[in-house]
């Protein structure tokens, strides 16, 4: 009897504190000058709108499909969680950046945390703006030219091609070339030639690395439920992978001065001795570059083996070319790579959507109303979510035939600031940017000095599978000739 009682009154305070909090949303709204609500997206399960969660993040293209349908701003509304606002609007995209209200922290740092501190993915304000300033030097033109290392690993994947009309899926290939290409950028460690006294090797870094990403992933997703789920096995893992770090850390130390190459763990050491902090960054670091131009080029290639025109131009670009040819700077500005690479990035973008939480009660400028014309109200916890993949197929930036893969639009076309964000842009844009386009075109460049014909061998439609990033479900399965 009293453990009915307990819970018809447990039931009856949540149900009115949902209500107090709807009224108080509602007056906050009407509250605010000339503000009107979006149009609202009624999800199947009320309570979380769990199936609107799941569709978002399992099928790319849905956000899509809702903008096509309700147009460039839509909320979604239920019971129990905060609202979600989904926007495309430039005017709002921009206000995201533009304005202190909006952040990251509260939906990354509680799940994030202990596996990778305090950072520039993990924070907004001074610990975020402390930490882009002590990584930007390394990502100066001057830093990052030398391709010396990826041109070993390059040598290396080109030899192990099969050349007999095999098929091969490059996906797995390009990952391990990249992987090895962002542990010599941000940890100065080359996999092919460890230290002895190293407490692991780099692969059972990057296992442990993956496993406490995944593990901070599921806890993300949890919130404060996580807390009752056992700790031991994730905190052991994550200590496997901060050992690694540590001991680098540690060899940059010593190194004192003697500058034996560069990377971000030795230009972190030279400007703050805390180690808590470089040991955040550097993971960070790592979760940033691990797989992202890797998916980028697996995604061109996946293209560019269905459009065979395009691998002609390439092979006319460069067959021939010297290795002196290839520099970063030359490779910047051959048109014919980046309209390859930024093509790719449109119509398959690393990251399809991007959330913000709202850090106070605030308003975007438009989207409200039945013109989406008048400003919104936004409360405080709100999350935004700014779908990219949907951005990148606006028929008034990029032209009608948007599903195309025609990279010589780029030659036509002039996106505005907030009208393609590949690499998203403002203040919190991709500082990795520069390195990407030249690390993927050089490999782009010397591929297709390798490969005389580059066919599909899978007749599948390009499906994505979405966790930190978005890639290709099914690889980039290719014959080679
Ligand atoms: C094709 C490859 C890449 C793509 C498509 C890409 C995309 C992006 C995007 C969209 C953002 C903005 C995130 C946001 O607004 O919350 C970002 C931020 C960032 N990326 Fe990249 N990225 C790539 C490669 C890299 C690489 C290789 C590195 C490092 C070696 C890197 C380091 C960073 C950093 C440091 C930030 C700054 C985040 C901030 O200040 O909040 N990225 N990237
Ligand atoms: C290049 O990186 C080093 C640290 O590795 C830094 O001291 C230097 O200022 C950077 N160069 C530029 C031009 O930012
Ligand atoms: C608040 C804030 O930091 N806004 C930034 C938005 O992006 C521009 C660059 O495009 C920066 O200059 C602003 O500082």
């Amino acid at each position: 009897m009293g453990y009915v009682l307990n819970t018809a009154l447990l039931g009856l305070v949540i149900l009115v504190f949902l209500l107090f909090r709807r009224q108080r949303l509602r007056q906050a709204s009407v509250q605010s000058h000339g503000c009107e609500p979006a149009i609202s997206h009624p999800t199947k399960e009320p309570f979380f709108g769990s199936d609107f969660q799941r569709s978002m993040y399992g099928h790319v293209p849905f956000l899509y499909r809702l903008h096509e349908q309700y147009g460039t701003t839509f909320e979604v509304r239920s019971w129990v969680s905060l609202p979600v606002v989904c926007t495309i609007a430039t005017d709002n995209i921009k206000c995201v950046n533009t304005s202190k209200d909006f952040g990251v922290e509260p939906m990354r740092l509680p799940g994030l945390e202990y596996f990778c501190g305090q950072g520039f993915i993990t924070t907004d304000g001074d610990t975020w703006y402390h930490s882009r300033k002590l990584l930007k030097p390394s990502f100066d033109i001057s830093n990052i030219s030398d391709l010396q290392f990826l041109k070993r690993e390059v040598d290396r994947l080109v030899e192990d091609l099969p050349g007999d009309s095999s098929t091969v899926d490059l996906q797995p290939l390009l990952y391990v070339m990249f992987l090895n290409s962002a542990l010599h950028f941000v940890l100065g460690v080359d996999p092919s030639s460890q230290p002895s006294s190293a407490p692991l090797t780099a692969d059972e870094f990057v296992k442990s690395f993956h496993d406490a990403l995944f593990y901070s992933m599921v806890r993300v997703v949890l919130g404060p439920v996580w807390k009752l789920l056992p700790q031991s096995k994730y905190k052991k893992t994550c200590s496997t992978a901060h050992s690694f770090v540590d001991y680098h850390i540690g060899q940059a130390n010593e190194e004192d001065g003697t500058t034996k190459g560069k990377s971000l763990i030795r230009a972190l050491n030279s400007q703050t001795n805390d180690p808590t902090f470089i040991r955040s960054q550097v993971i960070q670091a790592m979760m940033a570059a691990q797989d992202t131009t890797s998916e980028l080029l697996t995604n061109a290639l996946f293209l560019l083996a269905r459009h065979p025109k395009y691998w002609a131009q390439l092979r006319l670009e460069f067959v021939g070319k010297q290795e002196s040819d290839l520099l970063a700077g030359t490779l910047l500005e051959s048109k014919l790579t980046q309209n390859i690479l930024h093509e790719t990035l449109r119509i398959h973008p690393i990251f399809p959507l991007l959330g913000r939480v709202a850090l106070r009660d605030t308003q975007l400028p438009v989207g409200g109303g039945p013109h989406h014309d008048r400003p919104m109200f936004i409360p405080e916890g709100t999350t935004l979510v700014m779908g990219y993949y949907a951005l990148h197929r606006n028929p008034e930036v990029f032209g009608s035939d948007i599903e195309v893969f025609r990279p010589e639009r780029w030659d036509s076309i002039k996106p505005k600031q907030w009208e393609f964000l590949g690499f998203g842009s403002g203040h919190r844009a991709c500082l990795g940017q520069q390195k990407a386009l030249i690390e993927a075109s050089y490999a782009l460049a010397r591929l297709s000095q390798a490969i005389e014909e580059l066919t599909s061998a899978d007749s599948g439609d390009w499906k994505g599978e979405m966790k930190l990033t978005c890639k290709s479900a099914n690889g980039c399965k290719v014959k080679i000739n």
